[in-house]
């Protein structure tokens, strides 16, 4: 039972890992979280942010009832949740009654993502009051990636996943999985797997910086945002050098012609100017990928918010197709999603706002738009805005004009674990439960797995205070609006329906037998069910490996082909004709993980902190350029904003690039530790409209900037 002493078996929800742990308990508390090395999918692997979690539990800085505003920003009172809830209903359908649910918007954070309450109970509350203005850090994210997908494959949602256990060749573009743990697909033993592979053939890992991965594997250094000519030259090599099965090609995919006139122009010799990887390096590296007997690239973020993110991750799948590494072993596959034995939905909308029409993906719009949306006067003026498990003034662009947007709200209700740089601007903070504090069966999570492997979590302990998870608070919101809306038959878009009540494990049990999900066992399959999870606590592998069957038949496209190139790429192309190199003097900024930090938050658990200083770190020919040395005080500059900082001189950079960690400039916050900590907003130099418009996705790689000394102005 949650809160007995022992030890409780779960598993971590931080990242996409989703490693196995053991959490001690002594008089209800948990004090101290081990590696499960009993879980079959993590082996005991975990990191130090998985086994300092508890720390998130007990945190003295944590908010415990809900709050509300009671002055300036920051200014709260604690209030009881039948206060809180009622008064948040209230005030919620005076202004659906006043200017309809289009004056309502949400925005849904990362962490809720890992959190089956949140992610099952919001989408339904959202949809059944008919609020559609949903905003997510997908686009600051993945929505490149996720418009790639639904253009190739007809859904935003069919993610293609790299089989690495049974690969010879791993080629990266943007990602550094030794410190992130992947992303995009789930693979908590990953080094393992790039182990092995780099034993048997190559990992080739591209990156403007020589990351942990990259160490430890082929470093192949590249300007930023500039994968798409790199991408182009290999598909164009393997086109000329007649090592593109042309028939295989055709009968998976359509518009195989539109690709090759779009970028046919992109050569080895023009890639090498835009990149700064030798068309020999290129030419080769193309030939390799193809001989090699199986074969995958994958990218992740590094190539999901540059100018042209759709295009440069439509190519990784191209690459990918035109060796023929789609849907057999060892290469490219659709996950394995157990609930789900249907069509899968589009996940992108092209939808007409008030500003023209803007796409919508993965329930999400481009971020600006939401400060547009509030700050902008007229019919459909947005008045409310809720905000799950997020903290947009440091992880998203324009901060500033995010708090401005925010502050001048007439109802901004936040559920979080903390008091933040954003929901210090809120009218109601309501408190959040941690992963230790609620049950979970992260069900999306599978069908991302190279191992689909699902395990079922109770509570280790009660919830602390009077923390409640998402699910619990939106099931009764839904009761207390519907009572204030239904009394009311004026009001338009809202269809008087009794609302949804969401309960996670009953929702998956039921989506598990309904989809008739099985695992393999020595007896043959057996049905999935919460009840088999809960005999079987360390998890279960549901298959080993991809299967790797029927993948043209998930295809979205009523053509059942891979639709390989899209008339909106047409502009985008012609400008990369007409673009120039990066400048001798330009500088470009990247992001930058740290194992010990997680996006925006963990910087209160002192264990993690206290051994990270954010610096910004530049190419030493770069920093000898500018008349710069190691430590020395900076103002960084964009057409955005600025910042300051210290330099660190590094040579694990190609030249030309400066990198800054996201996620810090905290302050006003419940959370001491982190306002101590010093480090600047960089998301501040990040331009809110910049981004590729068409995918809803956020600059925030390769901005152009500034470094100057500080010691000079
Ligand atoms: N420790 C830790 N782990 C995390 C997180 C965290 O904050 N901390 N966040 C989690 C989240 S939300 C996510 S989405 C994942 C992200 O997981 P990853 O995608 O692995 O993210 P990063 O580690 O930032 O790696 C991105 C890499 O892209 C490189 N890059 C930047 N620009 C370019 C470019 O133009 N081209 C190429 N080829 N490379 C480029 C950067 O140098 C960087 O090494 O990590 C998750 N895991
Ligand atoms: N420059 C730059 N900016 C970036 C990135 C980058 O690489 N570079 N990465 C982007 C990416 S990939 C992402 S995903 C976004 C993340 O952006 P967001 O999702 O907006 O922000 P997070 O930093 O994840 O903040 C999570 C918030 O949720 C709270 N929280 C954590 N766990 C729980 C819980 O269980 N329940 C509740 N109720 N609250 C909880 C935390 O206290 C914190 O306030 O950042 C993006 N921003
Ligand atoms: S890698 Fe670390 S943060 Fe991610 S799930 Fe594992 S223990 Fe948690
Ligand atoms: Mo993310």
């Amino acid at each position: 039972m949650p809160g007995d002493d022992g030890s409780h078996v779960t598993f971590c929800r931080l990242c996409e890992a989703f490693c196995g742990l053991i959490a001690n308990v002594e008089n209800g508390r948990i004090v101290k979280v081990l590696p499960d090395r009993s879980n079959p999918a993590s082996r005991g692997h975990v990191c130090i942010k998985g086994t300092s979690a508890h720390h998130l539990v007990d945190d003295p800085d944590r908010i415990l009832t809900p709050l509300r505003r009671c002055g300036s920003a920051g200014e709260f009172e604690p209030v009881s949740w039948e206060v809180a809830l009622s008064e948040i209903a209230a005030r919620l359908a005076v202004i659906i009654r006043r200017n309809g649910s289009q004056a309502v918007a949400n925005y849904f954070g990362n962490p809720a993502a890992f959190n089956n309450g949140a992610m099952g109970s919001i989408p339904g509350f959202m949809n059944h009051f008919g609020i559609r203005k949903t905003f997510s850090a997908a686009s600051l994210d993945i929505t490149s990636r996720q418009m790639a997908f639904y253009i190739l494959y007809g859904s935003a949602f069919l993610y293609t996943i790299p089989d690495l256990p049974r690969t010879d060749f791993a080629l990266i573009l943007g990602s550094n999985p030794l410190v992130s743990h992947g992303s995009g697909f789930t693979n908590p033993r990953i080094r393992e797997d790039l182990d092995s592979i780099a034993g048997r053939g190559r990992v080739v890992v591209v990156d403007p910086r020589r990351t942990e991965t990259a160490r430890c594997y082929e470093h192949l250094p590249i300007r930023p945002d500039t994968d798409i000519w790199l991408l182009a030259a290999m598909v164009n090599t393997l086109f000329d050098t007649g090592k593109v099965d042309l028939g295989t090609v055709s009968e998976l995919a359509s518009n195989l012609e539109e690709l090759r006139a779009a970028i046919g122009w992109i050569d080895a010799e023009l890639a090498e100017r835009h990149c700064g990887i030798p068309a020999t390096t290129i030419r080769a590296l193309a030939l390799d990928f193809a001989a090699a007997p199986r074969a995958v690239a994958f990218g992740r973020i590094g190539i999901c918010r540059g100018t042209v993110p759709t295009l440069t991750n439509l190519l990784v799948d191209v690459l990918n197709l035109v060796t023929g590494r789609f849907g057999v072993p060892g290469g490219w596959a659709f996950g394995d999603d157990p609930t789900y034995r249907g069509r899968m939905p589009a996940g992108m909308r092209t939808v007409q706002t008030r500003f023209g029409p803007e796409p919508w993906i993965s329930n999400s719009f481009h971020i600006s738009l939401l400060v547009d949306e509030i700050k902008t006067p007229g019919d459909g003026q947005v008045r409310a805005l809720f905000i799950e498990t997020g903290n947009i003034v440091l992880s998203a662009p324009g901060g500033q004009q995010l708090e401005d947007a925010l502050e001048s709200l007439d109802l901004f209700v936040s559920h979080d674990l903390y008091m933040t740089e954003t929901n210090r601007h809120a009218d109601y903070i309501l408190p959040g439960v941690s992963f230790f504090e609620r049950e979970d069966l992260p069900v999306i999570a599978v069908k991302q797995m190279v191992r689909p492997f699902l395990q079922y979590t109770t509570p280790v302990v009660l919830p602390r205070g009077e923390g409640r998870n998402e699910d619990d608070v939106f099931n009764q919101l839904a009761v207390l609006l519907h009572k204030e809306l239904a009394s009311d038959p004026g009001v338009s878009g809202y269809g008087h329906k009794a609302p949804p009540q969401f309960s996670p494990t009953d929702a998956y049990d039921d989506m598990l037998r309904a989809a008739g999900a099985t695992v393999e066992t020595s007896e043959g399959p057996v049905p999935l069910s919460i009840d088999l999870l809960i005999k079987n606590p360390h998890g279960l592998i549901l298959s080993d490996g991809l299967r790797c069957v029927d993948s043209q038949s998930k295809i979205m496209h009523p053509d059942g082909k891979i639709h390989l190139w899209d008339a909106m790429f047409d502009d985008q192309i012609e400008r990369l004709r007409q673009s120039q190199p990066h400048g001798e003097d330009e500088l470009r900024l990247i992001s930058i993980r740290n194992l010990k930090s997680l996006n925006s938050w963990m910087h209160n658990v002192d264990k993690l902190v206290r051994s990270q200083t954010p610096v910004l770190q530049m190419n030493s020919r770069d920093a000898e350029r500018r008349g710069l040395k190691d430590g020395d005080p900076v103002r960084v500059r964009s057409e955005a904003g600025e910042i300051r900082t210290t330099v660190s001189v590094t040579d694990d950079l190609v030249s030309g690039v400066v990198t800054y960690p996201h996620g810090w400039g905290h302050g006003g916050g419940s959370w001491r530790s982190a306002n101590a900590t010093r480090g600047a907003n960089v998301n501040l130099l990040s331009p809110l409209h910049g981004g590729e418009r068409l995918s809803a996705s956020s600059l925030l790689d390769a901005i152009v900037v500034e470094v100057e000394t500080l010691a000079e102005s």
